[in-house]
């Protein structure tokens, strides 16, 4: 392991570099170039890198490093066959790494557990769809199986997944969503009645300022960073948000400006760069309202027009007065305490806020796994509407989505606490009735498993095993299972953690031609602006026993329910049949066979940002939330007499969620080990300890149950005292399962109460007994 100070800026060679050794790992090298040049263009396919947006620059390239891992991952010509699972033991492989798992390529065949021999092994495709049909039509009750889905599924899978497992009769669908944006969800629907973002990106094109929280795109949204880049150069403010120094929001040089590489240089991103505590971002923005709120009164006391922008929130909100009363009750001391920076530094970010004329709040991973995000975000709704910062060019809300398809999916249905609404189309287009009672989140149907009370689990894409919280719990949750499935494309962690029968089944990914009987197909997806645009696969490879996602859904819908109310297979020979469906089932998706034809998709159009509030009070609300008392739970202090670290489980730049794609951290300056914690100095030495020692790291939670890691490295890093960071999913096993949002039920995992002992034992492989 090497750590070295990365001085560069982010993108720019290294990220060329990088991509290239990609390239070459892919053992697909001049195939992967030209489906590269083909990654979000008109004709190709969508990038499965993250939901950034696409502006108009028809034609044009875009050079991500995030998006061509991604398409080297999928493209590449190795294969897990049923060869390779002879040779090797579900055991063998449990010992391995998740890097190990996924690099050896693409899953071929469908293929079942046996237990006897500890091995996968072959199936025909009938055998599957039939014994999943057996095993869901013994259930005593459709509530007893879950139904994942992981934020890659197209649309049209997306659709017929929820139609059929709806007609199944229930509405249990966990899903990545769950421990993602959530919180962004159940905020923004209840302050302005819509759970996305009201931006277009081409209103970052009219943002005087842009306030980004919580979120690192040098890595995670590489292609916002070309989008900041611009915004910096015709003047607007970037001001950040972020525990750490992330190097991406520092300075940026874009591989596709020749002169910027020709000089090195890059672009200055962030005008300003605030370091709050873990969790401290409410009390920022609450500081920043109370700033705001004291120059407004200093100005009205001298005759002057208030700061505010008093029409919009007399025409269009609720609840001024109220937050208002709850902002002048919170004390400068408390908002100091709690994130972290001075009130110097918070009047600093008030002013530019104050002083810009449209502004853009971005937010991501930061904000949203905390206990208090439900409460944050809508803080930071509350800053906007005082200024009518929302529903106007270059204004509002941002929450910037993960998967590249994540948002589409909920627009499609994958909800476990579908609306009303969505269920009577659904009800009246097909003339069934739909379930109507909440299903499981993520968090339930793990604690359904567990008790017992699920025994089925379907997984559309992800890594469940890996992904979710509480890692022991979480796998001996499957493991009770009578039956797991797993559609994948690549060989990962949930697969080896086995119920009673347990099958995986391959599928085509986005990179992929897909050909169906009316011939090669495309599919949709939608991005974080609320655009939906066609994508089709272009590599040539051999696939010949995966299928597609939707006819995998079709053959077990049609094997459990039949074909009484669609015909299947019939959809699936032509996905145009399946976005016919759409078309009547879903609002704002009329002629949406004719709308996709147009080159850069369609927007659905977003009522928030037209200023229409399907709220509850039909006006956006104000929330007058306190800021939390303790950030953490308040009796740790009885569960360990040792100091408290905060955690927070993130990211490094060569993963892409628990797909482990390299070993290299390059903006952090990490290289070779993922097992490291990123520490204050101040506080290793405070713990006797050094740079570089061996720690074992517990967490605590008021269950008293034991959560351990063994042997991670400590690097002294910039980072506030008292706050630790590390990457995810190698420390989900300290998440507790009860440790989870309010109203959200998002995991915590970007604030884990820890304590770090010198290390006994190097090895933090989780086993679970599968079968
Ligand atoms: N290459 C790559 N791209 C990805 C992904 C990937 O794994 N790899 N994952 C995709 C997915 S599903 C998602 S959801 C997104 C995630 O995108 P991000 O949200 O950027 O992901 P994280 O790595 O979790 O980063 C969280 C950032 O917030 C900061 N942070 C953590 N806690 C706090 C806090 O309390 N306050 C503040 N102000 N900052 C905080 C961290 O220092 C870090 O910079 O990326 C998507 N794109
Ligand atoms: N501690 C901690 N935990 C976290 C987070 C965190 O920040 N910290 N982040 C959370 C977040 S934001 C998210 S979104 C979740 C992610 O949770 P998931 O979405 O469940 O996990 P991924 O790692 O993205 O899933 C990777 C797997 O998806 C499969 N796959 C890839 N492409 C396709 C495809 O096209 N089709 C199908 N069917 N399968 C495919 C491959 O087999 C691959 O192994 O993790 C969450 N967990
Ligand atoms: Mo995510």
């Amino acid at each position: 392991m090497t750590v070295k100070q990365y001085d560069g800026s982010a993108g720019g060679w290294g990220a060329l570099l990088s991509t290239t050794k990609h390239l070459v790992k892919s053992e697909n090298v001049s195939k992967n170039i030209r489906n590269l040049l083909k990654t979000n263009q008109d004709h190709g396919f969508d990038c499965p890198g993250c939901a950034w947006g696409e502006n108009d620059e028809k034609g044009r390239f875009k050079f991500c490093e995030n998006g061509a891992k991604a398409v080297n991952w999928e493209a590449t010509s190795r294969r897990v066959t049923p060869e390779f699972f002879r040779q090797h033991s579900v055991s063998w492989l449990m010992k391995q790494s998740d890097y190990f798992l996924e690099y050896q390529g693409r899953l071929s065949h469908p293929v079942k557990y046996n237990a006897e021999t500890d091995c996968y092994e072959e199936m025909t495709w009938d055998d599957a769809f039939a014994l999943i049909g057996q095993h869901l039509n013994a259930l005593e009750s459709p509530h007893q199986a879950e139904f994942y889905t992981s934020g890659r599924a197209s649309n049209e899978a997306a659709f017929l997944y929820q139609l059929f497992v709806r007609q199944f009769g229930t509405n249990n669908f966990p899903d990545c969503s769950n421990m993602c944006h959530e919180a962004s969800g159940v905020a923004l629907k209840q302050a302005v009645g819509i759970g996305k973002g009201t931006v277009t990106i081409d209103d970052f094109e009219y943002a005087d300022a842009i306030f980004v929280f919580g979120q690192n795109p040098g890595t995670n949204h590489p292609r916002m960073l070309d989008t900041l880049r611009q915004a910096t150069r015709r003047g607007a403010a970037v001001v950040s948000f972020n525990t750490l120094k992330e190097r991406g929001l520092e300075r940026f040089t874009n591989p596709q400006s020749p002169a910027e590489m020709l000089t090195g240089k890059g672009t200055e991103i962030s005008q300003r760069y605030f370091t709050p505590k873990l969790g401290g971002d409410m009390a920022v923005v609450r500081g920043m309202v109370k700033a705001l709120c004291e120059y407004d009164q200093q100005q009205q006391s001298e005759g002057r027009r208030s700061i505010f922008d008093q029409d919009f929130i007399a025409c269009h909100t609720q609840g001024v007065n109220d937050y208002l009363a709850r902002v002048e009750a919170t004390s400068w001391q408390d908002i100091v305490e709690q994130s972290g920076l001075t009130e110097a530094e918070i009047r600093q970010a008030a002013e530019v806020y104050r002083q810009s004329k449209n502004v853009i709040t971005t937010w991501a991973m930061g904000i949203t796994q905390h206990k208090h995000s439900v409460n944050t975000i809508q803080e930071i709704v509350n800053l906007q509407l005082l200024f009518g910062q929302i529903g106007k060019p270059g204004a509002g809300l941002c929450p910037v989505r993960g998967h590249s398809n994540v948002q589409g999916d909920r627009t499609m249905g994958i909800d476990e606490k579908p609306t009303e609404a969505f269920l009577d189309n659904l009800a009246k287009v097909f003339d069934f009735e739909p379930p109507r009672e909440a299903g499981h989140n993520t968090v339930e149907a793990i604690k359904a498993m567990l008790a017992g009370e699920s025994k089925v689990f379907i997984g559309l894409g992800g890594n469940f095993a890996a992904a979710s919280p509480d890692t022991s719990l979480t796998q001996q949750a499957l493991s009770n299972c009578n039956l797991t499935v797993n559609i994948a494309t690549k060989l990962n962690r949930s697969h080896l953690i086995t119920g009673y029968d347990s099958l995986i089944l391959p599928c085509l990914g986005r990179t992929d031609i897909d050909i169906q009987k009316a011939g090669p197909q495309s599919v949709t997806v939608e991005d974080s602006f609320s655009m939906v645009h066609a994508s089709a696969g272009v590599v040539e490879s051999d696939t010949a026993e995966m299928r597609s996602e939707p006819a995998i859904i079709a053959g077990i819908a049609a094997a459990t329910v039949g074909n009484s109310l669609v015909d299947w297979h019939y959809l699936t020979e032509d996905y145009g049949r399946i976005r016919d469906l759409i078309a009547k089932a879903i609002p704002g998706f009329g002629d949406f066979n004719e709308k996709i034809t147009n080159p850069g998709g369609f927007y659905l159009g977003n009522s928030a940002g037209e200023r229409r509030w399907n709220t509850s009070t039909n006006k956006a609300n104000f929330f007058a939330h306190e800021l939390p008392v303790h950030l953490l739970p308040a009796n740790l202090r009885e569960l360990s007499q040792d100091p408290v670290f905060v955690l927070q489980t993130m990211r490094s730049h060569d993963q892409y969620n628990t797909t482990i794609y390299g070993f290299e951290d390059r903006y952090r300056g990490i290289s070779g080990e993922r097992k490291v914690l990123f520490v204050n100095a101040a506080d290793i030495a405070a713990l006797g300890m050094n740079d570089g020692d061996l720690v074992d790291v517990e967490s605590l939670w008021p269950d008293k149950v034991e959560r351990k890691i063994y042997g991670f490295k400590l690097v002294a890093y910039d980072i506030p005292e008292g706050n630790i960071a590390a990457y995810f999913p190698e420390t989900n096993p300290l998440v507790a399962i009860d440790g989870k949002g309010d109203l959200s039920d998002t995991p915590i995992s970007k604030a884990i109460p820890i304590v770090l002992s010198s290390s006994v034992q190097a090895d933090n492989l989780i086993r679970v007994k599968s079968g």
